[in-house]
């Protein structure tokens, strides 16, 4: 059998960015996936991810995001390749409502608040002065407006390639098309069964995503809801607004998790990518529809685009359908496996995990490199 001192299981955001911290330190380390990452099956395809440092959903994560956005300058400037773009960003809230997730009941206000605690560069600006600058926001009187400097979008597939490569340069070994059947647990590591081989290692990291429910137990499981998400790229209607020029936004209008819309600038000149969010779980990852109807399509048009947003045509140019994993509180999930610290899984970034990717790829790789085998229970 091959041994290693750590396997990743899992090589999308979290687990490329584990592989490429730990191929750092000399650890004799394997990246395993079931397809071929960057892929299009998992939750971080699709172009573009915001980021932005007030992170309403849990204080606790700005020191994450920063110490990404460092870690991405960083391997910027190792590939000269442009992983994050600095556009500004704005979180609109209606006002009609208390809206829910980006979300829950007061995510506005506690985007503020965490951006007033941790001396982030922000604004309030007027309804007026977002009409005249961004005119495509259809913003009701009632709405209310937070303006953030460092927002903008991160390149996910570019991220994960560039971290993959960087760990198979450091001499990480790397496994594409390579299910893992099942994790066995042994007094001194773990036998982890592939199709037709069996690897020995005394270490694993599992970021699975919203496969992980294929590894843990049948209460874990309930921890997750999967939730399929489906990305909209929509013709600009020429003359009315310079697209390219926006920030990326997110804006919430209802009392319900899908009454939000979110959006980015134009790369192209030619289409917006605009998005909602669902919170239906489908229950596993191999269960998604894969497919956009004209009638999903026209749904949203009605729903999320019309009379919210103008400068846009009712012409959809591309769909595309990724998942969330999520939580009960939204909140990510790092936890030894039967409690040892020397299997941790982790998951469910419940939709707003990509920004932290990088440095919890980090947090891991020291966590891991540090347990011993046994913790108490
Ligand atoms: O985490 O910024 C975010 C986000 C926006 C829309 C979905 N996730």
């Amino acid at each position: 059998n091959q041994s290693y001192d750590v396997a990743v299981i899992g090589l999308g955001a979290v687990g490329s960015a584990t592989l490429y911290q730990l191929s750092k330190t000399g650890a004799k380390v394997i990246g395993l996936d079931r397809f071929a990452p960057p892929h299009t099956l998992g939750s971080s395809h699709g172009e573009t991810r915001i980021t932005r440092l007030a992170v309403g959903e849990g204080e606790e994560y700005v020191a994450l995001v920063k110490r990404s956005h460092e870690i991405w300058a960083e391997l910027e400037s190792i590939t000269g390749e442009i992983i994050r773009t600095r556009t500004g960003g704005l979180l609109i809230d209606s006002g009609e409502n208390p809206w829910a997730k980006h979300g829950s009941e007061g995510f506005w206000e506690r985007t503020v608040r965490f951006a007033t605690n941790q001396q982030i560069e922000h604004r309030i600006p007027d309804l007026e002065e977002i009409a005249t600058s961004f005119p495509a926001f259809q913003i009701p009187t009632s709405g209310k407006i937070y303006q953030e400097k460092e927002a903008g979008f991160l390149k996910p597939e570019l991220a994960i390639e560039i971290q993959l490569d960087l760990a198979r340069k450091n001499g990480a070994e790397q496994r594409n098309d390579s299910p893992v059947q099942a994790i066995r647990e042994k007094n001194d590591g773990y036998e982890i069964i592939l199709q037709n081989e069996t690897l020995w290692v005394k270490k694993v990291v599992l970021t699975a995503g919203g496969w992980i429910k294929d590894f843990v137990s049948s209460e874990e499981k309930k921890k997750f809801k999967i939730c399929r998400q489906v990305l909209h790229w929509l013709e600009i209607e020429p003359g009315f607004t310079d697209w390219k020029a926006y920030p990326v936004w997110m804006w919430g209008f209802g009392g319900a998790p899908e009454d939000f819309i979110y959006g980015f600038p134009s790369l192209d000149g030619v289409s917006v990518k605009m998005a909602s969010e669902s919170f239906l779980d489908i229950g596993h990852p191999d269960l998604i529809d894969r497919e956009v109807s004209e009638e999903e399509q026209q749904e949203f048009w009605k729903t999320k685009v019309q009379g919210k947003i103008k400068g846009l045509k009712n012409n959809f140019l591309k769909s595309t359908v990724c998942f969330y994993t999520v939580t009960e509180d939204a909140k990510f999930v790092i936890e030894p496996s039967n409690g040892r610290e020397d299997f941790l899984w982790v998951s469910a970034c419940s939709g707003h995990g990509f920004k932290h990717s990088a440095a919890l790829g980090e947090v891991l790789a020291n966590r891991i490199l540090k347990s011993s085998i046994l913790i108490a229970q």
